[in-house]
């Protein structure tokens, strides 16, 4: 596969800030890493660091987020952290909303749902369901703060062009890639356009109405309303059916809040 286009990236942009700068490395630790660090080296808000390869790619806990060179997405942009910390978490959630809503528009055939809090799954074509099947997981999104400036980056990975041989063991029971759904190669420089285009609008929109319209955004892009769910919160597991998300974003599993954590759809 050759090296992701940059300026194949930045025809496709209708942006004004995210991707206007584009960093770009064959093989990293992690973008998240790379991006985090740059902010120390005055690296701005809408900047995008994108790279073939990492080799501490990272999701939530420290946990592994694998993928085989140069075939998916793996992708961190600077933003601006709410002045609230607490809400810096929300930025997942506008993330969510933005990345499902570029692949949706991208691959209309596919049905690509949002699980709380981080995860894009796809399901089987809905027509060729004979009984609710289990999601598997497109994308993952990790928010993390600076460590001292009001500065967040989103992390995203985005199964593109992985096949089920690409992926391990444990994870390939539970993964997903849009080649794998659609049939045939995908276009990387497209889908970062895309999400990137996306990002920008539902940012904005958080900027001047707040959680409100992201939350009925993400309300509509998932359909783990009235599930029976698993929530694994450090030592605590409990079972419940999901009620709604609430105004600041948490799940809400049989009346009490979630604030963090692990959810498996059971
Ligand atoms: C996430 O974490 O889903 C967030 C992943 C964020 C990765 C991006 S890549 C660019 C940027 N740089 C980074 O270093 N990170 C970000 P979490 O919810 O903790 O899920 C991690 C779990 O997903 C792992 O423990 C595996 O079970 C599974 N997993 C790992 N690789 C996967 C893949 N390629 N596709 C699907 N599932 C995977």
């Amino acid at each position: 596969m050759p090296a992701v286009d940059i300026l194949q990236i930045k025809k496709n942009l209708k942006t004004s800030r995210f991707g206007q700068a584009i960093h770009f490395e064959p093989s990293i630790d992690s973008t998240n890493n790379w991006a985090l660090s740059g902010i120390d080296f005055g690296a701005k808000c809408g900047e995008v660091f994108l790279t073939d390869f990492q080799t501490r790619g990272h999701g939530r806990q420290d946990r592994v987020w694998e993928s085989t060179k140069g075939k998916n997405i793996l992708m961190s942009l600077i933003d601006e952290a709410p002045r609230d910390s607490g809400k810096i978490f929300q930025l997942t959630l506008v993330a969510g909303v933005a990345f499902q809503e570029a692949l949706a528009s991208l691959f209309p055939s596919l049905d690509i749902q949002l699980k709380w809090p981080n995860d894009l799954l796809v399901y089987p074509e809905r027509e060729k369901q004979v009984e609710r099947v289990k999601g598997k997981k497109l994308a993952g999104i990790l928010c993390e703060k600076h460590s001292s400036r009001p500065t967040a980056v989103i992390g995203v990975g985005i199964n593109v062009n992985s096949t089920e041989k690409d992926f391990s063991e444990p994870v390939g029971g539970l993964a997903a890639s849009l080649t794998l759904q659609i049939g045939s190669p995908v276009n990387r420089e497209e889908v970062i356009s895309a999400c990137l285009n996306a990002y920008e609008k539902w940012r904005k929109e958080y900027d001047r109405f707040g959680l409100n319209p992201i939350r009925t955004a993400w309300l509509e892009k998932t359909d783990m309303m009235g599930k029976k769910v698993r929530v694994i919160e450090g030592e605590k597991i409990v079972e419940g059916t999901v009620n709604d998300l609430d105004k600041d974003g948490f799940l809400v599993v049989d009346g009490k809040k979630v604030i963090s954590g692990d959810v498996i759809i059971l």
